[in-house]
């Protein structure tokens, strides 16, 4: 079998995907997803003018060696334009070779470890009440993990909470970045009382997380994650800068708090000093980013080594194949922690079919062959692209900090 044709797809069915087709001399394709959220055209064109030429008359079967050739051996390696690319390639591969063997990925990943992946959605409000009655109508669907944010009064925007609830965080807007007001101390003030409400209103039950998005520097994160200790939670998300993994050691002397990180890491050497030195509890990198699944199971093996558990990224701005990646994995692996989630909006399902499914609090994928998702091109190519930039931070003061 040769690989005869690799077409890039850009659509933007409510957000902006970067969608890979490797197609085969026997007719058998692949989909792959190659989605950067706010620079998805230099992605698209790494793959249209550098990547595609290269594999043209490869034997699809040979993912590891067209991993490797991609990755070492065009020099340029790693980052995250070059490792997105790279992962939409990984999982068309993947794709042709669960369709041409008749199996689901999971099963050539080594089969069945559960039943399901346990999965988290995202809950949060202008108020402590309105996070609380998110959190309550997300438990009514199944929900046993959820992720809790909520604006930080006297800032103009705040992490995960812009956008109402139920709708994808970062999804399409104006085209030019949002910016957000926002002041570490203030976010300090508000965070631990959210949780106290929500522990003395929905009890011990429901597990909750919260996400900091790097927005910390090593002594407030240590603060926070003390501050939170009582409130049990099931982790504490990217604490820190990426570049700052020394710093995680600071934290972890300060508390128990479970550690979550990696959805800003590329590749296994970001995030191997944070497993091997337990620095972390969850390894939560994003599929999509890092090279796809053969760099995640790599990844995983050295997390179930150390203790260490995963949380692939699973955000709305990744298509559904990467999604569909994040549950074969989960399904195959013996060190699986939990998988965030997102619910598509319906125009995206109708161009991206397929893909996993959520089910009383655990997501599935069904025993489809290759990655279980397919595309309707037809569709896809009516739904243009449209510029859309990530927000930005500047604290009271007007200079930059992380988003
Ligand atoms: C986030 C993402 O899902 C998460 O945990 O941190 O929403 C992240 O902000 C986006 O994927 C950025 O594109
Ligand atoms: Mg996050």
């Amino acid at each position: 079998m040769k690989i005869t044709n690799v077409k890039v797809l850009v659509t933007c069915p409510g957000r902006n995907y970067v969608l890979v087709k490797i197609e085969t001399d026997e007719g058998l394709y692949g989909w792959g997803d190659a989605t950067l959220n706010g620079r998805e055209l230099s992605v698209a064109s790494a793959l249209e003018n550098h990547i595609a030429p290269l594999l043209i008359g490869r034997d699809p079967d040979r993912i590891e060696d067209t991993w490797q050739m991609l990755f070492r051996g065009t020099y340029w390696r790693g980052g995250p334009v070059l490792m997105t690319a790279l992962a939409g390639v990984d999982l068309a591969l993947w794709d042709i070779k669960g369709k041409r063997a008749g199996l689901p990925v999971y099963s050539l990943l080594g089969g069945k470890t559960r039943e399901g992946a346990l999965a988290y959605s995202h809950c949060s409000g202008e108020s402590f009440e309105e996070v609380e009655d998110c959190i309550r109508e997300r438990m009514e669907q199944g929900f046993k993990v959820l992720r809790a944010q909520v604006a930080v009064p006297g800032t103009h925007g705040t992490y995960g909470t812009a956008v109402k609830r139920g709708e994808a965080v970062g999804s399409v807007r104006e085209a030019a970045p949002f910016v957000e007001q926002w002041e570490p101390s203030l976010y300090l003030k508000v965070v631990p009382p959210l949780f106290e409400h929500l522990r003395s209103t929905l009890g011990d039950e429901i597990a909750l997380l919260h996400d900091i998005h790097e927005r910390l520097n090593p002594v407030q994160a240590s603060q926070l994650a003390r501050a939170l200790e009582p409130y049990n939670l099931f982790f504490l998300e990217d604490p820190l800068r990426p570049e700052h993994k020394e710093s995680f050691r600071l934290i972890r002397q300060h508390t128990t708090i479970p550690i979550a990180m990696g959805e800003l890491f590329h590749t296994r050497w970001d995030a191997l000093p944070l497993i091997t030195e337990q620095l972390i509890d969850f390894i939560r990198c994003d599929i999509g980013h890092i090279g796809g699944l053969t760099e995640a199971r790599k990844i995983a093996a050295i997390a179930e080594t150390y203790n260490v558990q995963t949380a692939w990224h699973g955000p709305g701005d990744i298509a559904p194949m990467t999604h569909a990646a994040n549950v074969h994995l989960d399904m195959a692996i013996p060190n699986f922690g939990v998988q965030e989630m997102t619910f598509f909006p319906e125009a995206t399902q109708e161009v991206i079919t397929g893909g996993p499914y959520f089910e009383d609090g655990y997501m599935k994928v069904t025993d489809a062959p290759g990655l279980g998702t397919d595309v309707n091109e037809a569709l896809a190519a009516k739904y243009e692209y449209k510029s859309a930039y990530l927000p930005m931070v500047r604290r009271f003061d007007g200079s930059v900090h992380d988003w």
